[in-house]
């Protein structure tokens, strides 16, 4: 308990949770839109996470705003302990930064953000966190990435030792056999950035690729909400910032009022919470040109076999996970009761961060 007798947000979810894994270190980095505010919340509230740090990346939302979002949700979530760090404003190579406002809000909460600015980013680059964070706990530290993989390619050029330094390396990107979402073949995070992700997928690690196969599947709608928004404040912010969200998927995706919930899912399958139930070890590759830039190539030729062993396997796409985990995260949310901030918008209008932040939204949609 808190000073004061009274509980925290993070003490009451956990105390919600009946069983869990050992809590898994972790390291998020996200492009906090909509669905990574629920990611990070996610990992800030889950006794299976040890969360030792946030960083930020462009994506959904240019660097500024979405290292705002980071830190107002780990203060949200009573972890201000949760350090945040801000990492890169553009892609590593090749394309200019695309940003989906149109999906995620001008706040990247859904026009439903509270305006309010928290806490303050730590010293240093979120690679250079990331690398710092898993050299101060050898073999622990699971990175889970759920925006593009510019941070982490970074990191990799500042250490290259650093995938025998991790636990492992999960992230939310990528299609094995669903459709893209940018394009036919290519899902928006490693489209943002697909040679960041090249680098990723043949650096010296396995790759969890929690990717459009599982998370278009596992979807949040109005009842959904309706749950969230009758819990405490916590509940009522999120319910508020899926609005907008739910409205686009509806229009882009479902032909109803759903989203899908993306970023969470990483976490999870992260933590051991979230287990997935056909995940093969197999080749990838991410094409970085053409009509087909930004796809993930896995060779699920062994699908009829049960996958035998490949050599040089080094990605697990996770084919299928329990769509009910909607749920959990929703009881979870619930469970936290009240924010460790207030929720109502502070006065003025928030931010203007669409217009600060160079080219306009595509009609990508991000995750
Ligand atoms: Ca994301």
């Amino acid at each position: 308990m808190s000073p004061g007798g009274a509980a925290t947000p993070h003490e009451r979810a956990a105390a919600s949770v009946a069983t869990h894994p050992a809590p898994v270190k972790m390291v998020l980095d996200c492009d906090t839109g909509v669905d990574d505010t629920l990611a990070i919340l996610y990992a800030a509230l889950h006794p299976a996470v040890d969360l030792l740090g946030v960083g930020s990346v462009w994506g959904n939302v240019d660097l500024e705003t979405a290292t705002r979002n980071c830190l107002h949700t780990v203060h949200l979530a009573g972890r201000p302990d949760v350090p945040v760090a801000r990492g890169a404003d553009r892609p590593l190579l090749q394309t200019d930064a695309v940003f989906a406002y149109h999906v995620h809000g001008d706040d990247g909460q859904g026009n439903a953000g509270t305006g309010r600015v928290v806490g303050e980013p730590v010293a240093g680059s979120a690679a250079e966190q990331m690398v710092r964070l898993a050299g101060a706990h050898p073999g622990e530290v699971e990175i889970v990435a759920v925006g593009p993989l510019t941070n982490v390619a970074l990191a990799l050029g500042l250490c290259p030792e650093l995938p025998s330094l991790v636990r492992g390396i999960t992230i939310m990107g990528g299609a094995a056999l669903a459709p893209g979402n940018v394009t036919e073949v290519a899902e928006a995070n490693i489209w943002c950035d697909p040679d960041a992700a090249a680098a990723v997928f043949q650096a010296a690690w396995t790759v969890t690729m929690v990717g459009l196969d599982v998370t278009m599947l596992t979807t949040l709608d109005d009842g959904h909400r309706a749950r969230l928004a009758a819990g405490g404040t916590l509940g009522r912010y999120v319910a508020g910032i899926l609005d907008h969200y739910i409205g686009y998927f509806a229009a882009a995706s479902f032909g109803e009022r759903r989203s899908c919930m993306h970023d969470a899912l990483a976490v999870a399958v992260a933590a051991g919470t979230l287990v997935p139930e056909v995940a093969p070890l197999v080749r990838a590759y991410v094409s970085t040109e053409g009509r087909t830039r930004g796809q993930t190539v896995c060779d699920l030729r062994g699908m009829y076999m049960g996958y035998p062993e490949q050599e040089g396997a080094r990605c697990q796409p996770v084919l299928r996970t329990d769509p009910a985990f909607a749920d959990e995260v929703v009881d979870l949310l619930v469970a936290a009761g009240d924010a460790a901030l207030p929720v109502t918008p502070v006065d003025g209008p928030p931010a203007p961060a669409a217009s600060a932040a160079g080219p306009a939204s595509s009609s990508q949609e991000h995750a």
